[in-house]
């Protein structure tokens, strides 16, 4: 093999976000952009003489090329075998699944998630461990680090290699594996919910099914498991075919995104489960009839009644949510006396807990739930979940919801975005907001009473590590809480959120609408953040 090593120049701005590396397309695209990143993650990882690598995306614009061109590194770095998804797809936690089934080394994951695609839109790369899930910051840091000093990488010069046909070839005396995209994290799904069951009442028609793959990547997992499979109605997936713009959409499973869906459930003809998925296949929204599940709250159901499931029939060892989300979670834990964990936002803060047998099941406000089974969010498998719920309880989504804030009580909960905010604008509404934190502890505002204001700072309990100033918390005595940070995903300017929160124990006030319940804590968020009046907007761009 010829492999080359080339001169490069740093590029200062290549730091992993919430979720690795994002920028706009044509950012990757300046020349060796792309390849100072991987060479700096190839110097960081050391010696890779021998490993296994996988890698996929979700098929966005540049997911072709870019797959090319850290084939050809990893050659010219020394990794024995790349597992690659066929036409270099893989969604997230197929990937992470891959990369634990076959104890590879790591993997590459190609995407921007939610974030728009096409040339004048976005693009991402991340690096999973060896456990399959997102690298600790201290991993990124060093990407970072390295990034910023790097003077070369490596590069083998070879055909473009053939990202279709499945089989294993060598490829300069490294051997590149093309596997089939879908078949192993359908394998592990199988055996955590009840297919047999799911299956007859689908086929009966006990259980309709509406699954929005957003033309990303879940399309091709949710033909095969729920159409082929489970037997659900052919046309039970829509938007199924994976496009490299997402057919021009946001691939964001909200009621503002995912629209047809969204229709399809407010009107006549809804079926059971309405649900979508992201760009990368790790989120999900989960909709009944007429009726939108919170993420917050899902996690909330999924906890209090997996031991309904033959993949959690033991029971789980413990729970934990990313700090913005509402804390119905935590009532649910606190029922079955099992820990709950309060952790930064980003996936990658579960993966010592999971990995120290710690918890079993976890998940964010932002669309996003999971478990043991892989060290991602899992989009499809929190749709299996509902599916294998609704088959067991044999109750509507509307139902079983009802149910559970009956039983624990219900938080309202709603984010709310400001988008596209100017950088230093939305950095001095974030500061303002520090500076008030010691002086609000005592204060009243109307019936809310602070109990606590800080800038939330997470000490893993696994490996000691410190994540510090991970968003503004401010809770109160009646259990109300409002939290302000800035996104880490976004390409374009910045983001500020608003997450806001609060508990009602009475049955008869749970048929309030949400923003009318969380109105005072609306206008309590702006008193103190003064948001719309410095960034000139009068109303949030996103409400989930
Ligand atoms: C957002 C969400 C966060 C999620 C992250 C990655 O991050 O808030 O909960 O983990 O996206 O999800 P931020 O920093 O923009 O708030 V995904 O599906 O974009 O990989
Ligand atoms: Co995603």
């Amino acid at each position: 093999m010829n492999s080359v090593i080339c001169k490069t120049t740093p590029y200062l701005d290549q730091k992993p976000g919430t979720s690795g590396l994002r920028k706009k397309v044509k950012e990757f695209q300046k020349p060796n952009y792309l390849e100072n990143f991987v060479q700096s993650v190839f110097d960081v990882l050391g010696n890779v003489d021998g490993q296994t690598l996988v890698l996929g995306g979700d098929g966005r614009y540049f997911n072709r090329q870019a797959a090319q061109t850290i084939i050809k590194m990893a050659a010219a770095n020394g990794v024995g075998k790349m597992m690659v998804g066929q036409g270099g797809l893989l969604s997230t936690p197929a990937a992470s699944c891959v990369i634990r089934k076959h104890k590879a080394f790591g993997g590459f994951i190609l995407s921007a998630s939610h974030n728009p695609g096409g040339p004048n839109e976005d693009f991402g790369i991340k690096y999973n461990v060896t456990n399959g899930g997102p690298a600790p910051e201290s991993f990124t840091d060093a990407v970072y680090a390295r990034s910023r000093e790097i003077s070369e990488y490596r590069i083998a010069e070879l055909p473009d290699i053939d990202l279709d046909t499945l089989g294993e070839t060598d490829v300069g005396g490294m051997a590149v594996e093309i596997i089939d995209p879908v078949d192993d994290y359908a394998q592990l799904m199988e055996h955590l919910f009840d297919f047999k069951l799911i299956s007859s009442a689908l086929k009966a028609g006990s259980i309709t099914l509406c699954f929005d793959a957003m033309h990303a990547i879940t399309g091709p997992y949710a033909k095969r498991i729920f159409e082929e499979r489970l037997g659900a109605v052919p046309g039970s997936v829509i938007n199924a075919i994976p496009k490299e713009d997402f057919g021009g959409g946001h691939p964001d499973p909200n009621l503002a995104h995912a629209h047809e869906l969204a229709e399809l459930m407010y009107g006549p003809n809804a079926p059971t489960l309405g649900a979508a998925s992201d760009g990368d296949g790790d989120r999900n929204m989960i909709m009944g009839s007429r009726f939108f599940v919170t993420p917050s709250d899902s996690l909330a159901v999924l906890a209090a009644n997996a031991h309904m499931l033959p993949g959690y029939k033991e029971g789980l060892r413990g729970v934990a949510r990313s700090m913005p989300t509402s804390q119905a979670v935590d009532r649910v834990a606190r029922g079955m006396e099992i820990d709950c964990y309060e952790t930064p936002t980003g996936w990658k803060f579960f993966g010592n807990l999971l990995d120290a047998k710690k918890i079993t099941l976890c998940g964010e406000e932002s669309f996003g739930t999971g478990s043991d089974h892989v060290r991602e969010k899992d989009g499809l498998w929190a749709v299996l979940f509902w599916l294998n719920l609704i088959a067991v309880r044999k109750q509507s989504v509307a139902d079983i919801v009802r149910d559970h804030w009956r039983r624990f009580g219900r938080d309202f909960y709603s984010r709310h975005d400001y988008e596209g905010i100017d950088t230093a604008i939305a950095e001095g509404i974030m500061s303002h907001l520090r500076d008030q934190l010691s002086a609000l502890p005592g204060k009243s505002f109307g019936d809310y009473r602070v109990s606590f204001a800080d800038d939330f700072l997470y000490r893993d309990p696994v490996d000691g590590s410190i994540s510090e100033r991970q968003g503004i918390r401010i809770g109160f005595e009646n259990g109300s809480r409002i939290v302000f940070r800035l996104s880490g995903t976004g390409t374009e300017g910045a983001t500020l959120r608003i997450y806001l929160e609060r508990y009602d124990r009475d049955p008869e006030q749970h048929k309030r609408d949400t923003q009318e319940a969380l109105s005072d804590l609306i206008d309590l968020a702006e008193t103190l953040s003064e948001a719309k009046k410095h960034s000139g907007m009068s109303a949030p761009t996103v409400i989930t």
